[in-house]
């Protein structure tokens, strides 16, 4: 008998349960289908690449550092072909901030640059900041460094310019952290020098799911009704943390305006494998992937920071659901 059958709190609620629906093949990748030592693997970024499905996983080696290593598929969910070895490892000679390692990418196709542009946190000796990297095979990367200072993570690069600039949602960490740590956009002219910062999503306070502390987690994905992102929201409670998304709808021409998002969350941790592990209690997606044809979103997520699960959603879905959530009040 597994510890968790299941989370009462969630199996109770009716509004979301049938938006995702997990993978009966979960969780699709852990550690034990490495083909070399790891202690978890984790917090995919997921891109359809040659026709096929390309995780960028986040591997965490038995001293506590982590890499990135790529897994293809063809249908995203079984026969995964991984690399033998890091495809992306901190570069230690050159870039002195990823001494403790390189976590949680994700990725966006930039078809002005022929380049998919990699942002990860890279975990300096100053804290965890935003690094960036430019591949076109993801074999070989040309760094751009870091490109916001710590301590700052869950960060992803719109795939075009709005207004002339390209823009990065990311998620500083306040030093005085009463007001809490939100999701901002910063714009640029040239990928390294970043202002207008502008606070997005913020944190929620009190009781809410998402008070306190929210971040990015999947990129924003181009629809006609405005960018979809997922979002996770953390709530510390006496037994520790629990990692939950909720969606948010961002203006297409101007994506600092929100025009609606989730009072409730949308997915949380529910089965064993989400519920029990190096973290206990999250699912953090880096990832996900539209089929044009289907319309159907493969979501690719973390589970207790120990093995990778996939859910399936339907972009109509989360579009008609979104649309029926409030505009959000300037301070919820
Ligand atoms: C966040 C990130 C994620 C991790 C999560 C739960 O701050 O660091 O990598 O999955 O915490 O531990």
């Amino acid at each position: 008998m597994p510890k968790f059958e299941t989370n009462p709190a969630e199996s109770n609620s009716r509004s979301y349960r049938e938006l995702f629906k997990r993978s009966p093949n979960n969780p699709i990748l852990s550690s034990k289908d490495w083909p070399y030592a790891a202690n978890t693997v984790f917090n995919p970024a997921a891109i359809r690449y040659n026709g096929k499905i390309l995780l960028l996983a986040r591997v965490e080696d038995h001293r506590g550092f982590s890499h990135l290593t790529k897994a293809v598929s063809e249908d995203g969910i079984t026969n995964w072909s991984i690399d033998h070895k890091p495809t992306l490892e901190p570069d230690l000679e050159n870039h002195p901030e990823e001494i403790w390692g390189i976590e949680d990418p994700r990725i966006t196709w930039v078809e002005e640059l022929q380049r998919y542009a990699v942002i990860y946190t890279s975990f300096s000796k100053g804290g965890p900041l935003v690094s960036m990297a430019l591949t076109k095979d993801f074999e070989t990367f040309e760094r751009l460094g870091p490109i916001m200072p710590p301590e700052d993570k869950d960060a992803a690069l719109f795939p075009r310019r709005i207004n002339g600039k390209w823009l990065l949602i990311h998620r500083p960490i306040p030093a005085y952290r009463g007001p809490g740590a939100h999701i901002w956009i910063s714009r640029s002219n040239d990928l390294y020098h970043w202002g207008e910062h502008q606070i997005i999503i913020p944190a929620r306070q009190g009781g809410w799911w998402d008070a306190n502390k929210v971040g990015l987690n999947t990129p924003p994905l181009e629809t006609p009704e405005g960018w979809l992102i997922l979002y996770h929201g953390v709530r510390q409670t006496s037994a520790g943390a629990i990692y939950r998304l909720g969606l948010a709808l961002l203006d297409l021409e101007n994506p600092c305006r929100v025009l609606r998002r989730s009072d409730e969350w949308v997915f949380g941790p529910r089965e064993p494998y989400e519920r029990e592990g190096d973290v206990s209690d999250v699912v953090f997606p880096c990832g996900w992937v539209l089929d044009e044809k289907t319309g159907e979103i493969k979501v690719y997520y973390g589970a207790a920071d120990t093995c990778i699960a996939m859910a399936t959603t339907q972009l109509q879905d989360l579009l008609e659901y979104i649309k029926k959530c409030p505009e959000p009040k300037a301070n919820g």
